[in-house]
Formats: C-alpha cells, sequence, structure tokens
C-alpha cells in the first residue's frame, strides 16, 4: 500500500510543513510518505504546523494532534486564557493579598507582615530596630504596625519626637 503511494506522491508531502498551508489540518491524512520508502506520522507539533496556543501543551496524535491549555490557563487549547486565580476566591494567607500573574499568581504579605514559610508574620519593629520612636519612647508592636509613646514626663507627637516637659 504505501509503496504505491510512493510512485503516486513522490516526495511531494514528506516533511515539509509548507504543504500544510491554507489547509484544514484536521482533514489532512496525518501519514507522510518519504521518498526513500519510510511512511512517517505527521508530528504536528514538531513541525510547528499546529495551531495551538503559544500557552497550551501540543500532543501529537496518529489522526492530528490534540492542544491542552497550560496549568494555570483556560479554554480550548487554541484559545488559552490566563485564570485569575484572585477572583476565584480565598487563595492566598491572612494578611497577604493576591496578585493575579500570567499562569499563576502571587501571594505578597502586606506592609508590615513578612513571609515565614506558609505565612505571613507581623514584624517585630521594636525588636529589630526598625521603628523610629524617639530614644525616649516607649515603642509597641502591633500587628502590621508598632506605636511610640514618649515615657512619662516627656511629651512629643508619635513619640518620635519627645521633648521633657517642663523645658
Ligand atoms: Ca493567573
Ligand atoms: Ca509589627
Amino acid at each position: 500500500m504505501f509503496a504505491k503511494m510512493i510512485v503516486d506522491l513522490k516526495d511531494m508531502r514528506c516533511h515539509k510543513p509548507a504543504h500544510l498551508k491554507g489547509r484544514k489540518i484536521y482533514e489532512l491524512v496525518d501519514v507522510d510518505v518519504c521518498p526513500d520508502g519510510d511512511a512517517r506520522l505527521v508530528d504536528e507539533c514538531k513541525l510547528q504546523t499546529d495551531q495551538c496556543h503559544q500557552h497550551a501543551q501540543c500532543s501529537d496524535r496518529k489522526d492530528g494532534y490534540v492542544c491542552s491549555c497550560q496549568a494555570g490557563f483556560t479554554g480550548d487549547g487554541k484559545q488559552c486564557l490566563d485564570i485569575n486565580e484572585c477572583k476565584l476566591g480565598r487563595q492566598c494567607v491572612e494578611n497577604s493579598k493576591c496578585m493575579n500573574t500570567l499562569g499563576s499568581y502571587l501571594c505578597i504579605c502586606n506592609e508590615g507582615f513578612v513571609k515565614n514559610n506558609l505565612t505571613c508574620d507581623d514584624i517585630d519593629e521594636c525588636r529589630d530596630g526598625t521603628a523610629l520612636c524617639h530614644r525616649d519612647a516607649a515603642c509597641e508592636n502591633i500587628p502590621g504596625n508598632y506605636t511610640c509613646t514618649c515615657k512619662p514626663g516627656y511629651y512629643g507627637k508619635n513619640g518620635q519626637d519627645c521633648i521633657r516637659e517642663g523645658r
């Protein structure tokens, strides 16, 4: 059977992506016959004649090929749209916000919190020295922030500038 096809077709349909141009790929018989007597399956994925979306996986089949969207995308494989995971309900841990990305999403800890494995933990600004309290103020750590309060006998705005009373 293949021998006859070789005679009939010669090298006209031998792994030349150009011969697929302008045709509906799905209607093609997915076998190429080459002059060396080989009958090979056309691998549209390898030849890059497939019509899979850039964010789809192409898988060759005997009767054509199939496209399936990569993880994080939705569609029929010819069209793949990013899934906005942030809109699909709660994706991120407490004290973090969700940021959609192409093919995935990120959880970013809120200001004043730091990533610690799978959680976002409060930063203790009083302990790590990043608090901007005056030296005559008391620093108190609170979730997501901290407060400065001038020590008794001192006054000042926000505890960042404390002046001794009576001066
Ligand atoms: Ca996404
Ligand atoms: Ca804090």
